[in-house]
């Protein structure tokens, strides 16, 4: 063990890392759960489980990281409550196989996606890397109508309709590699969604530069919520990690660990000093209209590094390759969270127009208080408090930001309010309505990437853990215990009273457009009881409704080798009334929900009789929801 390390592990929770700790930081950080709590918190306070057929004040919008699926979680009782696939195949909706669904999936690919996968034999991704679910605004709070996020694995952001909770859009960024960072405009709406590419590379990047690191750049997207179109693009220097934006429209700010632009370890973490970007809205939608930009695969690139003469970017130095970005809910404070360094940097916003105009880019910072190691990332309350997560330390600090500007002038306060162990090692926190100008103060989850021996061993892998923490008092409690599967990274909590789904669907809902112009050419009405078949040389269009417990077709004949689309419409319209049809040994099955049509398609290269059944528990007789699939043999 390193000197350095020894000092690293020897010092007390308030203790603070020195300049040249950076090894000590990284080096505890590959023993995680050395600093961990040995005294888990016992439950108290806030009523957090409920009584039967209670519901829960919150929803909870989850990542679910590598798994690609979208969770809504009810909060405080954190009980799952439903999956939404986007990036990931789902085996119980049919995401990733129906038709309604890989047109999602695929419409908005790149040309030269689209050939990569095919020559992979694929139509599209089937994995993701769901790292940062966002609410859209307005006026600085949730307006219920969308949910955005990104995938790191593909570069791609998705928009899932809040009304339905189901992904109605997928669009994959040009010219940027791996979209990190997510946020929506939070004012005057949402607007327009900000969204950073991570990893660096050539601008164009078709081969002709290799290991050139000099000539790799990162980009910077601002995607149109309601058009779910790139608006513009900015091009920055050194990398760009999670962002957040203003409360007024006019900014928005994005953290690189890497402004050394390093290839390895060592050379990323380098400095003493990275920075934060801040980003000119109103100044980068005049050069976009000036004509200031480059034109990249069909979208305008605007320059915005060091040394561009635009003017649409400042460059905050911060210690120590910092992560998180968080807006306070006093809509003036940005917070950015140091990772190596100990210390949380706050940024005033009614200082930027100074830095734009040519200010030190540090005037901007009102304060930087020492809160304890690996701070990754922080969430608010009402009473002017932020709630920050220490990785290294496996806390939550709870800070006061009037205190820390006192103490950042010089005078004698100490902004930390409290301190709590969490298990383990913390990286996204998230507060009941923290993340908008409605922040109520009642309640925090921090999401843990390790939870040890929290709960019985299942293996090598285990689940996180993702703590439920009253903080309506002065002192934190933690309540909860909530195991999660790989990875969520993000949370937001959400007040019902912002979100109000339907219990149906509308039967002229967008989602099956194409289905509906088809059975229109076809002459069936999708609104009505179907029984038709339709042969389009050896392309066979089977349309069929389903009410409870029967399908309309018991048997459809079809020749081995045809391609089979087969249309199910769901008449019943009474809620929770979901069924599904699954093609035995297909390989086929997907969800209809109450009122929706759903469409799927194969080639049906087995001949013999095959059995269809519906594969959602609908009814007494839902065992007998079946049918026949003949497949007539080739030449018969
Ligand atoms: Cu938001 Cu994990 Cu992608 Cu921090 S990141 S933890
Ligand atoms: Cu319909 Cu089960």
């Amino acid at each position: 063990m390193t000197e350095e390390v020894k000092k690293g592990l020897s010092m007390t929770r308030r203790g603070m890392l020195g300049a040249t700790a950076t090894g000590a930081v990284l080096a505890a950080g590959g023993g995680a759960g050395l600093l961990g709590s040995a005294t888990p918190a016992k439950a108290a306070g806030g009523k957090f489980a409920l009584e039967p057929g209670e519901l829960d004040e919150y929803y909870g919008f989850w990542s679910s990281g590598q798994t690609g699926e979208l969770r809504i979680m009810g909060v405080p009782s954190m009980r799952e409550l439903m999956r939404v696939p986007v990036f990931n195949r789902c085996s119980a909706t049919g995401w990733g196989q129906t038709n309604e669904s890989l047109k999602v999936l695929t419409e908005n690919l790149l040309p030269e996606t689209k050939e990569f996968l095919a020559a992979n034999g694929k139509v599209t991704y089937d994995n993701g890397d769901l790292h940062h679910p966002h609410m859209s605004f307005t006026d600085g709070t949730y307006d219920g109508r969308f949910l955005f996020m990104n995938d790191k694995a593909n570069t791609r952001v998705a928009r899932v309709r809040c009304d339905v909770m189901k992904c109605d859009k997928i669009i994959e960024i040009p010219n940027a590699h791996d979209i990190h960072g997510l946020r929506p405009q939070k004012y005057p709406r949402t607007g327009y969604v900000f969204a950073n590419g991570e990893h660096e590379a050539p601008l164009v990047n078709d081969g002709s530069i290799l290991d050139k690191p000099e000539e790799y750049v990162n980009i910077f997207t601002a995607i149109d919520g309601d058009t779910m179109e790139v608006a513009w693009q900015v091009i920055v220097s050194g990398n760009l990690d999670n962002t957040d934006c203003d409360y007024q429209g006019n900014y928005a700010f994005s953290t690189s660990y890497n402004s050394e632009m390093g290839m390895n370890l060592a050379e990323m973490t380098e400095s003493e000093q990275d920075h934060v970007v801040v980003f000119d809205l109103k100044a980068i939608e005049a050069a976009v209209a000036a004509g200031n930009y480059q034109e990249l695969k069909g979208v305008k690139v605007v320059d915005g590094r060091k040394g561009s003469d635009l003017n649409v970017t400042k460059y905050i130095p911060i210690p120590n390759s910092p992560h998180g970005v968080n807006a306070a809910p006093d809509k003036k404070h940005i917070m950015i969270n140091g990772k190596l360094s100990p210390t949380v940097s706050v940024i005033d916003v009614t200082k930027l127009p100074d830095v734009f105009g040519g200010a030190d880019p540090r005037s901007a910072v009102v304060a930087e208080p020492q809160l304890g190691l690996g701070p990754l990332h922080t969430a608010f309350d009402n009473k002017g408090n932020a709630y920050t997560t220490l990785f290294l330390d496996s806390q939550v600090v709870k800070w006061n930001i009037g205190k820390a500007i006192e103490a950042y002038a010089g005078a004698d306060v100490d902004p930390i309010m409290d301190k709590v162990d969490v298990q383990y090692q913390p990286g996204h926190n998230s507060t009941s309505m923290g993340e908008t100008a409605e922040a109520d103060g009642k309640w925090l989850i921090s999401m843990n990437k390790f939870s040890k021996d929290r709960f019985l061993n299942v293996g090598p892998l285990k689940p996180e853990n993702e703590q439920l923490i009253d903080i309506s008092g002065d002192k934190m409690k933690v309540v909860h215990d909530g195991p999660t599967f790989a990875e969520p990274h993000d949370s937001i909590i959400v007040h019902r009273s912002k979100v109000n789904p339907a219990d149906t669907w509308q039967r002229n809902d967008p989602m099956w457009a194409d289905a509906r112009a088809q059975a229109e050419a076809d002459g069936v009405d999708l609104d009505d009881y179907q029984d038709t078949i339709i042969r389009d040389g050896n392309k066979v269009r089977v349309y069929m409704s389903s009410q409870a417990p029967s399908f309309s077709l018991e048997s459809f004949t079809v020749k081995q080798g045809d391609e089979v689309t087969v249309i199910v419409t769901n008449l019943d319209d009474i809620d929770d009334l979901t069924h599904g049809f699954c093609m035995a040994n297909f390989g086929v099955a997907m969800e209809i929900g109450p009122q929706a049509t759903a469409s799927v398609t194969f080639v049906a290269e087995r001949p013999g009789v095959h059995w269809y059944y519906c594969q959602w528990f609908c009814h007494a007789l839902h065992m007998e929801m079946r049918g026949r699939m003949f497949v007539e043999p080739r030449g018969a």
